[in-house]
């Protein structure tokens, strides 16, 4: 029996020999799916070793930016270039991989940004201990890719990612999948299904070991979204790009670069010289879409200087969690006057979608403490 790095490269080679058309489309869908479940078995078997993902960066901000590109682009110059030298504190070493972080503040919010060494072609098979800098890859929530005029293959770059499970500038497919102890497999969706239809949905989820279950269909998902959901450990982080060391590089160049990176927007920077660092900046703190909440104690004003900062999706529960307080046991409701409001003082509940600039009062249970 060959081992699952072999069977891997073998229906990879199988796959590049078949010619894609509309009657190898089953066929490459399930070699796909095979590929996908040979990998989750490559990832299972090295975390049983101790050797695999596992190990995770001390998280501080409001959010987390990995900084991910070939060696010598200039990731390390950058960092120092956008926190302050004295947030560089400390080189945090994770016995085989040294992460570096940096602290960065825009518009009220707190940017913690590491900076990883180079990943290598080949890193998500373990070249260079590449499986540790993507691991830390996938828990950060935004990536910013770095490149330079000399190395500017970001498909490879992008191509690591994906075979680690990192899903870039993309949404989580409108798939739900349950399983069942019997029944069989049943299908339905909402939408007509162009990539999936005449059995291959149902031949993926056999390939998953999936044949009692129920799957819905939200949207034309392909068979790599089918198969994102079924292997279900997938993170879905967006990207944006620098161009570093772009003080070499002409107006001619630059548009050539521009076309050859699309649909990356690259901005075009010197990190040793500080250059175009403010559009970066700005770039990468609207990419993490905060969302500011004015928290306004009852019968008095909100307060408009110190917005609590979260994510975008965030909802009540996760702003009692950063708040003061037992309010996670205390909490009745909350008003909401602002941009989630159907009317000024709705009331909600805990499950609310808070949006950018929502003004909330938390209500706590009579007889209990009143939260300052
Ligand atoms: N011309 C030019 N050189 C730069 C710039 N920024 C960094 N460099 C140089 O590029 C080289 C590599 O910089 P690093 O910051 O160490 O690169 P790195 O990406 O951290 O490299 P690894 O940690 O090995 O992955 C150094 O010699 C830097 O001085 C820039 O804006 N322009
Ligand atoms: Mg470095």
């Amino acid at each position: 029996m060959s081992s699952i790095e072999e069977q891997i490269t073998e229906v990879e080679d199988e796959i590049r020999k078949t010619q894609y058309n509309k009657a190898t489309q089953r066929h490459i869908g399930r070699l796909r799916a095979k590929i996908a479940v040979l990998r989750l078995e490559r990832e299972t078997r090295a975390k049983g070793k101790g050797a695999g993902p596992g190990y995770s960066v001390r998280k501080s901000g409001h959010a987390t930016v990995g900084l991910v590109g070939y060696p010598s682009v200039g990731k390390s110059t950058l960092l120092t270039s956008l926190t302050s030298a004295e947030s560089v504190a400390a080189a945090y070493d994770f016995t085989t991989v040294s992460i570096i972080p940096g602290m960065l503040r825009w518009s009220g919010a707190s940017i913690q940004i590491l900076d990883m060494p180079g990943l290598v072609p080949g890193a998500s098979t373990g070249r260079g201990r590449g499986r540790e800098v993507l691991s830390v890859v996938r828990s950060t929530d935004l990536v910013l890719f770095l490149v330079d005029p000399e190395h500017t293959n970001l498909r490879a770059l992008i191509a690591e990612l994906e075979s680690s499970g990192v899903r870039l500038n993309t949404r989580p497919p409108k798939i739900v999948v349950t399983t069942h102890d019997r029944g069989g497999l049943t299908i339905a969706s909402t939408v007509k299904l162009t990539h999936l239809a005449g059995g291959l949905a149902a031949e993926i989820a056999r390939e998953f070991g999936l044949h009692n279950g129920h799957i819905v269909f939200r949207e034309d998902a392909t068979a790599d979204q089918l198969i994102d959901v079924l292997a279900g450990n997938r993170v879905y982080i967006d990207a944006i790009l620098g161009v570093n060391k772009s003080e070499t590089l002409s107006e001619e160049e630059r548009k050539r670069l521009r076309a050859d990176l699309a649909p990356f927007d690259p901005i075009f920077i010197s990190a040793r010289n500080r250059v175009g660092l403010d559009t970066l900046v700005e770039k990468m703190g609207r990419a993490l879409r905060f969302v500011r909440i004015y928290v306004k104690p009852p019968g008095r004003p909100p307060d408009r200087e110190d917005p609590v900062i979260l994510r975008t999706g965030s909802t009540i529960s996760d702003l009692l969690r950063r708040l003061p307080g037992d309010l996670q046991r205390t909490f009745r409701a909350a008003q909401i006057w602002g941009p989630s409001a159907r009317f000024p003082g709705q009331t909600v509940g805990r499950a609310h979608v808070l949006r950018d600039e929502d003004v909330v009062t938390v209500v706590i249970a009579r007889g209990s403490q009143v939260a300052t």
